[in-house]
């Protein structure tokens, strides 16, 4: 990049754009020209990459969700420019810190399955795979949280208001979907996704809803001005929110709508591009040569019978050969077992929306049916198996009959897929199924969130090749025993956890000391990731630490945060909690200097580029069995924490590759669960454990208020008290406490020596190589999509 010309045409754009002159610009014009420049900049790489594809076998990641972030740093850290250009801003007198901070999160998804669809586009084109994203340009990201009296309140987030710096709208791609009651035109915003340091750029395309006809001028002309708008209004309805509830699925008929809408745009779009570019020698059969398309769980799944729809409708193939190129042309990843997230839609509601592709999932049923008559079946023995039952269309069995491949997100998952929730599908075609443990990009979760520890492992490793090839960080182990650098990486740890004590008393109002443990758990609230396993471990410690001051114990501070699905009362419940519990504790001068309590508001992407490099602790706590994999695991593992953890989900694949003892596990495996699931009554814990009653009975007592929400009193009902047909304590909470209990005593003693724990966060950051995505989505393109 040419220094000059960059600061040139950077003025220049700033001046253009607000008509202003340099010196009365405001930050946010000076984050939107820096945009700007960087297009500008990338503009003739994005185009090579696209012309030079129109012809090659592409992979397509279809998601109702990315959770992008920030843009700006990243793409920066990918072009290998952000050092230059801070410099450049520098020069001019503008501190990049203040701009960076102008811009929103794209929060373009709910938690770990959007977050990870972008972490496969950053890794797709750092590999060189040409993959292209598909999905929903949401005018409302995920909500914002406020914590008002300690309880959570949600606000809009209109990320694109001021605009949007990242996207190119390209109006001449607009494609029609027609649903049953309305007729839209979906319109893409391109984003460019970039390679690290390697010219390839991708494309992200993201589909807006507009009216088709902007206005009609009929009511209009009639005076009818309301009606002439309630067009417009109800075709931009359509992605005008992301639907806020992460694993719990959503029966609404505009939920149906988005999904549709999404893949109806991206099934046209392609079909479209492969005739224009494949015109003289076009042979529908030889699409699936050229297109695999990867489901990110059921949310796309629609995209199936619109396949068909398209070939068969409106390209005159046969229904038998549709489906043919249809079933090589699909792959399907699951991201969870709960059963609370298995999407099945009604029939009315899919009439309601996309009557066609209903008759055409009714064909596809018939077929399964007879298929597995003719195998021998009794009428019974395929009930499983059906498509449709009891006028409810299963998503995951259409995905799985009409898909080459099913695979799930960790080792474990995949296991439980195998034996239990797909079982009967395994036992008739095991070939389909495999597994693809998540990652994450080491370029954002490293390089750029962490660049201290980033140019310590350059400087140790001689190179910075590890950030093309994460395994390489294997080199470290060569210093496992030096004490030079083990003290570099507490020193390191040190400074991080200093900066985000700083945040922390800026955006809470809390102050923490960097000197103490900071033990960390952040993702979404929900009773399987057992947040209130980590509280009462909390109000319990607070009640032992008051009752014998004189303990031995090393300084904690406990930082929790997450968002809770509107909807769900125990979730919000749990938030109220540990606000309660930090006031009390926070207020409380006799155990100030030994624990303090933060919920920090508002957690997001940007947010957790703050508190990953700070971490001494993850904490990884969900009943075994129910996190499918988990990737906030491997951005703490990454920078150096040392994982809390249940035998569960990537965990276990991180307590193998750093080595168990170099972590702390520690609860009942899944196994051990399943035999004692009928048998299992919390009570017995309560009344023999003196903790656990202890910080149980702390819920009512009234040390605790809840301002009269019965909110505390549901966490309790839900711990001890069976209700309406509801087992208590479905997630093992009071069985796993004492162990979790002395897990954190073993921790706080082993801190204290600080070369052996170094030693131990050296090996897990040594061993991340595995986690990254780049690994993830080699495996993806050489198993399953054969690019
Ligand atoms: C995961 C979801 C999910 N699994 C439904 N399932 C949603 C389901 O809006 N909805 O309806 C939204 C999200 N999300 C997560 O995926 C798993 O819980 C994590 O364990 C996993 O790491 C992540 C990525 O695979």
């Amino acid at each position: 990049m040419n220094k000059n010309k960059f600061m040139e045409s950077y003025i220049e754009n700033l001046q253009r754009i607000t008509l202003k002159n340099f010196k009365d610009t405001s930050d946010k014009d000076r984050y939107f020209a820096l945009c700007d420049t960087i297009m500008e900049l990338i503009n003739q790489e994005w185009r090579n990459c696209k012309n030079r594809t129109r012809k090659s076998r592409k992979a397509y990641y279809f998601s109702a969700e990315f959770l992008v972030g920030r843009s700006l740093g990243n793409n920066l850290i990918n072009l290998g420019i952000y050092d230059e250009v801070k410099e450049i801003l520098k020069e001019i007198d503008i501190d990049f810190e203040s701009i960076e901070n102008f811009e929103d999160d794209a929060a373009l998804g709910n938690g770990g399955l959007g977050r990870l669809a972008a972490c496969f586009m950053d890794s797709a084109a750092t590999q060189k795979l040409d993959m292209y994203g598909y999905g929903v340009r949401y005018r409302e990201g995920l909500f914002k949280q406020k914590i008002e009296n300690g309880f959570q309140v949600e606000e809009g987030d209109h990320w694109i208001k001021d605009g949007d710096g990242w996207s190119i709208r390209v109006e001449s791609d607009s494609k029609i979907v027609k649903f049953r009651d309305q007729t839209v035109k979906a319109v893409p915003y391109d984003m460019p996704m970039l390679g690290f340091e390697n010219e390839q750029v991708n494309t992200l395309r993201l589909w807006q809803a507009e009216p088709f006809e902007e206005f009609d001028f009929s009511y209009f002309n009639n005076f009818q001005y309301d009606k002439a708008v309630e067009e417009k209004n109800r075709a931009e309805d359509i992605t005008r929110v992301l639907y806020p509830n992460d694993i719990q699925r959503e029966g609404k008929v505009l939920r149906l709508k988005q999904q549709y809408f999404f893949c109806s745009a991206s099934i046209q779009d392609m079909v479209a591009k492969y005739k224009q570019y494949f015109q003289n020698d076009l042979q529908f059969e030889e699409f699936s040569k050229y297109h695999v398309i990867q489901l990110n769980d059921t949310h796309p799944i629609i995209a199936i019978p619109e396949l068909i729809r398209v070939l068969v409708d409106e390209n005159s193939i046969d229904f038998e050969k549709a489906v043919e190129i249809t079933k090589n042309t699909f792959a399907f990843t699951n991201h969870t077992v709960l059963q609370e997230a298995l999407e099945t839609w009604p029939k009315d509601i899919m009439l309601e929306v996309c009557p066609r592709c209903f008759e055409i999932i009714e064909q596809l049923n018939e077929n399964v049916v007879k298929e597995f008559k003719k195998k021998g079946l009794s009428e019974e023995a395929i009930d499983p198996y059906r498509i449709i039952r009891f006028d409810q269309i299963r998503m995951a069995n259409l995905a799985i009959v009409m898909s080459k491949s099913v695979n799930g997100v960790a080792k474990l998952h995949t296991q439980i897929l195998k034996d239990d929730t797909f079982n009967n599908w395994y036992k008739l075609m095991p070939e389909k199924f495999n597994n693809k443990t998540n990652g994450i990009t080491p370029r954002r979760w490293l390089v750029y969130s962490n660049i201290r520890l980033s140019n310590f492992i350059t400087e140790k490793l001689g190179t910075g090749d590890w950030k093309y090839d994460l395994t390489k960080l294997k080199g470290l182990e060569k210093f496992l025993d030096d004490e030079k650098t083990l003290e570099e990486i507490n020193q390191i740890k040190y400074e991080n956890k200093k900066d985000l004590a700083k945040y922390i008393l800026e955006n809470e109002g809390i102050s923490i000391d960097p000197n103490s443990i900071f033990d960390i758990q952040i993702k979404r609230i929900h009773e399987y990731k057992r947040q209130h396993l980590n509280l009462i471990h909390i109000i319990n410690l607070y009640h032992e630490l008051k009752n014998n001051p004189d303990m031995d114990f090393y300084p904690t501070t406990f930082i929790l945060g997450g968002k809770a699905a509107p909807g769900y009362f125990r979730a919000k419940a749990i938030i109220k909690l540990a606000n309660e519990i930090a006031r009390v504790v926070n207020n409380d001068p006799y155990v100030n200097d030994k624990i303090k309590v933060v919920f920090v508001n508002n957690y997001r992407v940007s947010y957790g580029e703050k508190l990953f490099p700070a971490a001494d602790i993850s904490e990884q706590i969900s009943t075994a069995g129910k996190e499918a994999s988990g990737t906030g695991n491997m951005k703490f593992m990454l920078n150096g924490a040392l994982t809390l953890g249940t035998y569960d989900g990537a965990n276990i694949e991180i307590f193998e590759n750093a080595g168990v003892e170099n972590n702390y596990l520690f609860g009942a495996k899944v196994e051990e669960l399943n035999e004692i699931y009928n048998s299992y009554n919390p009570k017995e814990f309560y009344h023999t454990n003196e903790d656990i009653k202890d910080a149980v009975d702390a819920l009512l007592s009234g040390e605790l208020k809840d301002n009269d929400s019965y909110m505390f009193l549901d966490i309790y009902n839900s711990l001890i008290n069976p209700q309406g047909g509801e087992k208590a304590d479905n997630y093992f909470v009071l069985k796993d406490f004492e162990d979790y209990k002395k897990t954190h005593e073993k921790i706080n003693k082993e801190y204290a020596d600080r070369l052996t724990w170094a030693r131990k966060s050296l090996k897990n950051i040594a061993n991340a190589g595995y986690f990254s995505s780049d690994r993830t989505i080699l495996e993806y393109a050489k198993d399953i999509w054969k690019l």
